[in-house]
């Protein structure tokens, strides 16, 4: 048996199942550990490097992860009136937070991630992904949930609150519901801008457009932006942004633009322009009725 041989007949497939589907990648595991919250898996893949599961369900991987985390960060980053004081719920990778930190003018993150084991796993199994993030001084996190946080927080307390969760099914069930948003709406200031993953218009249409619709009782304005994160269910996947007097997430501010582009993989103005234009019919009509 050659050495090739003998490496692939250790390798094994780690899927997420949904439904009548299964959405894979071929690798090892590394690690599996049982939080009070969830079950947390470490995977090495071929593909796509290492990569976190939470339940079962793909959290991000090192090579892929800029699909997912460049899209609910820079149009909220680059729009949002002052960008000093930003909120992040969940994003215990610790990817979100540091896109985040790639601008300047930002003063002050408050991460707020329920799990402590998924920052701690990740911190020690998927350097990567965090980078310098965790060594940044801007950067605060608080082991403790995020609608507690949120309901607690003084009102017009952050320029920016990016919800990064998992699916809403267990943890993460409480940062999709009105109350929620209503609440980040009020620590929102004057000019701040509003983020969160919401899902995927295919493997999950039900729950993408009550996101969407809950979000635009709450708020003024509020859209999805659409794009492809492979391992997800479907591969295609939306985050939505919402804000009080104007769009303003449409309208990237060219100062910021200019100090991010250069090393973003997937976002761009152009791309994002294109991403919030590309609303299937499917789900305009249903927005519609
Ligand atoms: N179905 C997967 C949804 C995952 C959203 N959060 C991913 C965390 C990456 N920081």
């Amino acid at each position: 048996m050659n050495n090739k041989k003998q490496q692939l007949d250790c390798l094994e497939w780690i899927d997420e199942y949904l439904n009548d589907a299964r959405f894979g990648l071929r690798g090892k595991i590394l690690l599996e550990e049982v939080s009070p919250y969830q079950r947390i898996t470490i995977f090495e893949s071929i593909l796509y490097g290492k990569g976190l599961l939470l339940d079962g369900c793909w959290m991000t991987t090192e090579l892929q992860e800029k699909h997912y985390h460049e899209c609910l960060v820079h149009p909220a980053l680059t729009s949002a009136k002052e960008i000093k004081k930003i909120l992040i719920i969940g994003g215990g990778d610790g990817g979100t937070a540091r896109e985040c930190l790639r601008y300047e003018s930002l003063e002050h993150i408050d991460m707020v991630e329920i799990d402590g084991l998924v920052v701690e796993l990740s911190q020690k199994h998927l350097p990567l992904i965090g980078g310098s993030a965790w060594n940044d001084h801007r950067l605060n996190i608080h082991i403790q949930d995020g609608i507690n946080w949120v309901d607690k927080a003084a009102t017009n307390s952050y320029d920016v609150v990016i919800v990064d969760g998992s699916d809403p099914t267990g943890p993460a069930q409480g940062l999709f519901n009105k109350q929620f948003f209503e609440q980040c709406s009020r620590i929102l200031r004057p000019g701040g801008i509003f983020a969160t993953q919401s899902e995927s218009p295919e493997a999950f249409k039900q729950v993408h457009i009550a996101i969407i619709r809950t979000l635009r009782e709450v708020f003024n304005f509020a859209d999805p932006l659409y794009g492809s994160v492979p391992i997800y269910p479907s591969g295609w996947w939306s985050w939505s942004f919402a804000s009080a007097k104007e769009p303003r997430y449409l309208n990237p501010l060219l100062h910021r633009v200019q100090e991010i582009s250069a090393k973003c993989e997937v976002w761009s103005a152009r791309w994002q322009k294109g991403a919030f234009e590309a609303i299937p019919a499917f789900i305009e009509r249903e927005l519609k009725a």
